[in-house]
């Protein structure tokens, strides 16, 4: 048995594949472990709990199957969705868990976080992430109209990506100094997160650093068990011809 963590699977109606991907991982993995964390960004865009989707209806379908079947099931929030709520914890038996969460299993203990309030270089992005965070704004802007909302989500991603095209590389990765913080103040000796999308395990003064991967032509999974952690890739592509 094992304990799985993925990240920024970006679930969108646009990427079919990754969908596809995602929900043989959950048959054909996930069942077999003994839990189960999603560190944030499952959705390209969550705009809220009442979104009557297809995609929507369909992951939280399976994540419900997994539950059933005796998996446990965590899931953090990311910058994309942030909005996951109450309602789909109850729908799909999942367990939301705050953005800094330890584990505890397999004799290993780790910090888990989505990844993006470590990048404190990023000002701009800190800046926004105040806001978006802000239990008012929030509330306000899941009172609008559902189209309403899905415009207003589609321009942050325009406005994102093109602030993202004018920020130096460096910028949007974790700054050290946090990343060593967050260690030193849960005394974890390992930190788990996505986010930057740069797949890879670090060494840092206060312990290891593992990364995850975000789901695109390959996906990224890590397993936690006795024998201690090993970060995996597959191929989206062949999965889907299965
Ligand atoms: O997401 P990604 O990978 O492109 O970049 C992130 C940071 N960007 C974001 C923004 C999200 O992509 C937007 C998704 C919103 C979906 C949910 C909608 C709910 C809204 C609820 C509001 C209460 O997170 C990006 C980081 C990058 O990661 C790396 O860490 O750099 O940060 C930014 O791009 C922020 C910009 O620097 C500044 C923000 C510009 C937005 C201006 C607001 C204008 C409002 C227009 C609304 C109509
Ligand atoms: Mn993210």
């Amino acid at each position: 048995m094992a304990t799985l963590f993925i990240s920024d699977l970006h679930l969108s109606p646009e990427r079919p594949a990754i969908t596809r991907a995602f929900l043989l991982f959950l048959q054909q993995q996930a069942s077999k472990a003994s839990a189960l964390y999603i560190l944030g960004d499952l959705f390209e865009a969550w705009i809220g709990d009442d979104d009557p989707s297809e995609l929507s209806h369909q992951v939280q379908t399976a994540l419900r199957n997994l539950c059933d079947a005796g998996v446990s099931v965590w899931v953090q929030t990311g910058n994309r969705d942030f909005l996951i709520g109450s309602r789909f914890a109850i729908n799909t038996g999942a367990s939301l868990i705050e953005e800094e969460h330890i584990v505890e299993a397999y004799g290993h203990r780790a910090l888990v976080m989505h990844g993006d309030s470590l990048c404190t270089d990023d000002r701009a992005y800190q800046r926004f992430r105040r806001h978006a965070r802000n239990p008012l704004w929030q509330f306000l802007f899941n009172r609008l109209p559902l189209k309403r909302r899905q415009r207003i989500a589609s321009k942050l991603r325009v406005k994102s990506a093109m602030a993202n095209s004018n920020k130096a590389s460096a910028i949007m990765d974790v700054n050290n100094q946090a990343v060593e913080q967050a260690l030193q103040r849960h005394n974890v000796p390992t930190l788990i997160h996505g986010h930057t999308h740069r797949p890879d395990r670090h060494q840092h003064k206060g312990g290891e650093r593992i990364v995850l991967g975000d789901w695109h032509d390959i996906g990224w999974v890590l397993r936690m068990d006795a024998s201690g952690y090993d970060l995996q890739s597959f191929k989206i592509a062949a999965v889907n011809q299965k």
